[in-house]
């Protein structure tokens, strides 16, 4: 089956929305102060095992408490490679140890030419064993289609993201609008194309921008949207399901990261969120 008829199979089965990031820290793993820019000459250290098992350890920990709960999770790739070869080990073991039917978004915001897209692809889909990725379609559609070749894997594609730069560039107003449409921004065109390029590709649009979700719900009323910025990042869950639901009661990934792996209890806020999500759905007007 595809990436997102899986996804909705699962969402389905949890009756959750919830997408858990698992993006460890120095601290989380008790190497505080890890990864202090070196010279070429210093000597590579000689504890990657020990990282290996404790960067596997910790995410065990917040799987194990938090898997009831869990639409999906996604790793973020730059926290293992922080950790060099040792952190790509632990996130080839992590991805492993997530039950099959709990789909993993790998988070590496990808998008290089064709040829080197497929390296990538080759990495997240046959290395990591990931079902989806998030991309960045800067480069256009020859960077975004080697993620997509095989039936089964998705991706998510940056749209409208959570922080402070997505100002920058994403709300630019594209000159020539059409009478019919009005106005258009750099993230619109972009959501336009995404949807006219493939239905294996959802939108990122970040929880920080309730009025960006509530645009591209009204325009794609299917289109599969990963909603980052809750937590630590001050997003508002209710105001983003309210704005970014399908009808259907499925359709946004809310993802929450340190909000529940630095919590004392990782579980316990997993399943506030979880049942946050239910009470948003159980809210919303009647179709
Ligand atoms: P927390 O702020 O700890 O919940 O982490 C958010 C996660 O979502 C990080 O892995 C970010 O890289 C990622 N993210 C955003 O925060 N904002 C975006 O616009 C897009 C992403 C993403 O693609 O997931």
């Amino acid at each position: 089956a595809g990436f997102f008829e899986r996804l909705e199979q699962r969402v389905a089965a949890a009756d959750s929305l919830l997408c858990i990031g698992l993006d460890p820290r120095p601290g989380d793993i008790g190497l505080d102060g890890y990864g202090q820019f070196s010279e070429r000459d210093t000597p590579l250290p000689d504890n990657g095992s020990e990282i290996t098992s404790r960067l596997v350890d910790w995410a065990a920990g917040i799987i194990e408490k938090t898997l009831p709960y869990a639409a999906a999770y996604k790793p973020n790739a730059a926290f293992y490679e922080a950790f060099g070869a040792s952190g790509v080990a632990a996130l080839e073991k992590i991805i492993a140890a997530i039950p099959a039917e709990v789909p993993v978004i790998l988070d590496c915001k990808r998008g290089d030419i064709g040829a080197t897209a497929q390296a990538y692809a080759a990495a997240a889909y046959g290395s990591l064993r990931a079902d989806a990725v998030t991309l960045n379609a800067y480069m256009g559609w020859d960077a975004v289609q080697p993620f997509l070749q095989d039936s089964r894997k998705g991706g998510f594609v940056l749209i409208k993201t959570s922080n402070p730069g997505s100002e920058d560039f994403q709300q630019l107003q594209l000159a020539g609008g059409t009478p019919s449409a009005g106005s258009e921004r750099l993230f619109e065109r972009i959501a336009e194309r995404i949807a006219d390029w493939s239905p294996a590709l959802g939108a990122v649009v970040g929880a920080t921008d309730i009025e960006a979700l509530h645009a591209i719900r009204s325009r794609y009323p299917d289109m599969w949207i990963l909603c980052p910025g809750i937590g630590a990042q001050g997003g508002s869950l209710e105001q983003s399901l309210a704005a970014a639901l399908r009808n259907d009661g499925q359709g946004i990934l809310p993802v929450v990261a340190r909000g529940i792996t630095r919590a004392d209890d990782p579980g316990a806020a997993a399943r506030d969120y979880r049942d946050a999500i239910r009470a948003a759905k159980a809210a919303r007007p009647a179709a």
